[in-house]
């Protein structure tokens, strides 16, 4: 696989996705890093710099300090709310809108591919802006203000976010349906993510096994760049509008 510079878009890498019939996008948090949202492994800043965050989006934080979790993400809440969606959010928008079949599998929780006009997505790890109870389940929508974690008004549960923690369950039908998408899409682009978080990590191979073109773009090296088709090593807001405008040509 031949690795490029950020002036070259092999013309093959484009030439599959444009004759792709059915086009699946796996993202992470690297898609949303020209947005000003940290990435995972990326240092955090401020207060949570101390913490990792692979330790706080867990059941066992949660249990142990409630607060500290529901401040984490109230904070990340913030920061989404005030971001905009990047080019590279726009280029799998605008691809979405180009291929007859397509889906958009995403691991990010912040919104962003939703706000950039993707209607065709599965979020597996959830979404930062939904908020439930912690024994329930049920979606809240409102709470009484509080300095403390609020509590589910029908069962005193603590509230948390509607995301998918580490040793969590995925979402059973977004999950099936991005394996689905693995086995049957001719082109798997894998954007954004350092391949590293299961079930999600397993895609790649999953498309590759049924005979899909994988391309990866990503500034670094992932675990997948030896084995991904073409890997495009550079900002995916700068590389998918060059992949859109290389479909051009
Ligand atoms: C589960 C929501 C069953 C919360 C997240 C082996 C097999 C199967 C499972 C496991 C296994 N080993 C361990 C497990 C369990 C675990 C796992 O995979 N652990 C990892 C650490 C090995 N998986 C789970 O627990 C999953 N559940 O398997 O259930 C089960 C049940 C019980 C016991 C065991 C298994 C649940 C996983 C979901 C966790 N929740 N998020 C929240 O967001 O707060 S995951 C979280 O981390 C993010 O959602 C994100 O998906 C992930 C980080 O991954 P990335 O998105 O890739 O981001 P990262 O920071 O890592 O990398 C960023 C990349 O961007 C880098 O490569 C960088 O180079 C690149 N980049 C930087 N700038 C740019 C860029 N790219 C493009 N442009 C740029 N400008």
């Amino acid at each position: 696989m031949p690795e490029l510079t950020l002036n070259t878009i092999p013309i093959k890498a484009a030439q599959a996705i444009r004759q792709a019939g059915f086009l699946a996008v796996l993202t992470g948090a690297g898609i949303s890093v020209e947005s000003g949202i940290p990435t995972f492994r990326d240092a955090q800043t401020g207060l949570w710099a101390k913490f990792d965050p692979r330790e706080l989006a867990t059941p066992a934080a949660f249990a142990r300090n409630p607060k500290l979790v529901w401040d984490w993400y109230a904070w990340r809440r913030e920061l989404v709310n005030r971001a905009k969606p990047n080019a590279g959010h726009r280029a799998i928008a605008e691809l979405e809108r180009r291929t007859p079949r397509f889906l958009l599998i995403t691991q990010n929780v912040d919104g962003l591919h939703r706000r950039a006009g993707n209607r065709k997505l599965v979020e597996l790890h959830g979404s930062i802006d939904r908020v439930k109870c912690s024994r329930e389940g049920t979606i809240v929508t409102h709470w009484q203000p509080t300095d403390n974690v609020p509590l589910c008004a029908s069962c005193g549960a603590p509230l948390r976010p509607d995301v998918v923690w580490f040793e969590e369950m995925l979402p059973g039908g977004a999950l099936t349906a991005a394996e689905e998408a693995a086995r049957h899409c001719d082109v798997l682009l894998v954007v954004g993510t350092s391949a590293e978080v299961y079930p999600a990590a397993a895609l790649p191979s999953q498309a590759q096994a049924a005979g899909a073109t994988v391309v990866e773009i990503n500034p670094n090296r992932t675990p997948l760049s030896a084995s991904a088709d073409y890997t495009l090593r550079g900002p995916a807001g700068w590389v998918l509008p060059a992949l859109i405008a290389a479909l051009e040509r």
